[in-house]
């Protein structure tokens, strides 16, 4: 597949369609921004084989799209891609290709890779509004836990005579984080090719790998305050209270020594709030041996005193 195959394939055979695409794309030619501004970022651009062409951008943003550096556990947030066309006129274009014909990105496809054990994804891909052709199906980009295999898209007919703008939006996947550290989010080229070609327009072959600048990612991910993991502890507690399991002495036994460990950690007396829990966990414990609790709800409870303990241990 490459840029002048689809042109052929979906566009130009299409003679009732060639009026309205000249409209297009001289409106595009006077829209066109110079490409001048792009000189500096090029500073900052690494490929094998400089000057690029094509940077891929990976962001971790919030889940309205602004961009973070780290996320508590147990929350969301989204990965992003942007790609770039980079070249700066003629590198990367074919000879004839007018220098002010539509340039941008026309397809992009890749791996991303990540640590399943921290973060997983939470949702369906949302590709971005310009990439609308042969999106790659959710259920092949995550057929593989750890990785995001040949996601990517084609640019949609629209962009033909346009171009694409840089950066453009390529796609948002949403992620939770599960579990505390820093997570990578690393870019590899698509395996399926030439199906999987980059492509950009103005040239016929595709972006060879050793031109495309992978810009990738890290999140921290933060472990919960040990006041926030001492609120979720009493709601779980209140929630087995209010639906009948506990009765409300049986609540009390345990929240009191949530509270006396909250004040101890509020007062920087770590020693105190851990014994506090050792004695919460007991108290679970008594209720699992008498048959109060089952033992999953006995385990439930356990385990977040025990990431609580292990998180103010550390
Ligand atoms: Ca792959």
């Amino acid at each position: 597949m490459s840029f002048y195959g689809w042109l052929q394939a979906q566009f130009l055979n299409s003679s009732s369609r060639k009026s309205s695409a000249r409209d297009q794309r001289d409106a595009g030619r006077r829209d066109r921004s110079p490409r001048m501004e792009q000189l500096e970022d090029r500073f900052a651009l690494a490929c094998a084989a400089a000057p690029c062409w094509l940077q891929v951008t990976l962001t971790t943003t919030d889940m309205s799209g602004a961009p973070i550096t780290s996320v508590p556990v147990g929350s969301d947030f989204q990965l992003q891609a942007t790609v770039s066309d980079v070249r700066v006129y003629p590198d990367g274009f074919e000879s004839f290709y007018p220098s002010t014909a539509p340039t941008g990105t026309f397809a992009s496809y890749d791996d991303v890779t990540f640590d399943p054990s921290h973060v997983a994804v939470d949702g369906a891909i949302a590709y971005g509004p310009l990439f609308t052709n042969v999106r790659t199906p959710d259920a092949d980009v995550f057929a593989t836990p750890g990785q995001l295999d040949e996601i990517g898209a084609v640019a949609d007919f629209s962009t033909f005579f346009t171009g694409m703008p840089s950066p453009t939006l390529l796609f948002d996947v949403p992620f939770q984080a599960n579990a505390a550290g820093d997570v990578i989010f690393a870019l590899d080229p698509a395996d399926i090719l030439p199906f999987h070609n980059s492509l950009l327009f103005g040239l016929n072959t595709a972006v060879p790998v050793d031109k495309i600048d992978f810009v990738n990612v890290t999140i921290h991910v933060s472990a919960p305050s040990t006041q926030d993991q001492i609120l979720a502890l009493t709601e779980q507690v209140n929630a087995l209270v209010s639906s009948g399991v506990l009765n409300d002495g049986n609540g009390n036994a345990l929240i009191s020594k949530l509270d006396n460990a909250l004040n101890s950690f509020n007062n920087s007396n770590n020693t105190a709030g851990l014994n506090k829990m050792e004695a919460f966990i007991r108290q679970v414990n008594a209720f699992l041996n008498s048959g109060k609790l089952t033992s999953a709800e006995a385990q439930s409870l356990i385990d977040a005193a025990d990431d609580l303990i292990a998180s103010v241990s550390a």
